[in-house]
């Protein structure tokens, strides 16, 4: 079958329509999904009625297409995965008993698409790249819809090859020798420093996860075009290539929560790169799959009448398979 297919902002970004759960099966599908991504700045999308209720095996062998899957659930969330599988569910959803079966972030909801464009004096929307804390930070993630509000909660992304390239020559080449300095220990210490019941780390687990450096223009290990990269809430510090880091500047980053004043060289560019040119607001239907590469986007989530309104999403997570 030829299904009918969208592009969403230009070339970034592309949604396959009128999908079948068998045809996430077919190796044809299965090749021509592969190349959109890849062809339309990593975000893909397939739409269809019938996927509402596809099974989690289904699922995974889908992510399976697009990267490894990342099968250990990330240690105390196990109480909000699908059971016996490694995906994470995000939303408002409880267990029988009340607890919370998600993961669940009480952002605002958009007001209107101006919104979308970060804003600096409220930080918002929480654009970012996913987890480049850890040793081998995601490739990329799969999203699956499996109930939506009738408004709110859409799901943000940008195009940060497209961002890269629209900057001044002079910029891009200062952005070239960077790094972002990224850490758990002050990612956890500054949620912890506005939600004091949020854990910070231990001296043990702390030593056990030291801060990773990663490129502020990566280049993608497939099509070795540069994107920005790397800012989230662990990102303390943006720093020369290479340079040292002083003991008690990490301190201060993981223990006190500080964020470095050389993280506003991201942030300040922020503004522009969330315009319009360069995003996609994704709007939920139950069934919808988004995946996203998070070597080249950033996304960030917005918020929706919890207190009305039932979200459910499930996440699979892609590494590296090599
Ligand atoms: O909830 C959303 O729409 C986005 C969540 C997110 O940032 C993530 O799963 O990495
Ligand atoms: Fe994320």
């Amino acid at each position: 079958m030829i299904h009918p297919m969208v592009t969403l902002n230009g070339n970034f970004g592309v949604v396959l329509e009128q999908v079948l759960p068998d045809d996430l099966d077919d190796p044809a599908f299965r090749a021509q999904a592969y190349d959109l991504w890849f062809a339309h700045g990593g975000l893909l999308a397939v739409r269809g009625e019938r996927l509402a209720d596809l099974s989690p095996e289904k699922l995974m062998e889908w992510a399976e297409n697009f990267g490894a899957v990342e099968q250990k659930t990330q240690a105390g969330r196990e109480d909000k995965t699908v059971p016996g599988f490694p995906i994470l569910r995000i939303g408002n959803i409880c267990h029988p008993d009340g607890t919370p079966a998600a993961q669940f972030s009480n952002v605002p909801q958009l007001s209107s698409d101006d919104d979308i464009r970060y804003n600096p004096r409220t930080r918002r929307p929480v654009w970012h790249t996913d987890s480049t804390f850890r040793k081998n930070p995601p490739i990329g993630s799969v999203f699956h819809c499996r109930s939506a509000p009738p408004d709110g909660a859409e799901t943000l992304f940008a195009d940060m090859q497209k961002a890269y390239n629209a900057l001044p020559e002079n910029e891009r080449r200062k952005l070239d020798g960077l790094e972002a300095i990224c850490s758990l220990a002050h990612h956890d210490k500054k949620i912890n420093s506005y939600s004091p019941e949020y854990p910070v780390l231990t001296p043990e687990q702390r030593a056990a996860n030291p801060p990773r450096r990663v490129p502020l223009a990566l280049r993608h290990p497939v099509s070795d075009k540069p994107a920005l990269y790397g800012l989230n809430s662990s990102t303390c510090a943006i720093v020369p290539e290479g340079q040292e880091i002083k003991t008690e500047d990490l301190n201060l980053w993981d223990l006190e929560g500080v964020e470095d004043d050389s993280v506003m060289i991201w942030r300040a560019m922020l503004p522009f790169v969330t315009g319009p040119e360069f995003t996609v607001k994704w709007e939920w239907q139950p069934g919808d799959i988004v995946v996203w590469d998070n070597r080249s986007t950033i996304h960030s989530g917005t918020g929706f009448d919890a207190d009305q309104h039932t979200r459910e999403m499930w996440r699979i997570t892609l590494l590296d398979a090599t």
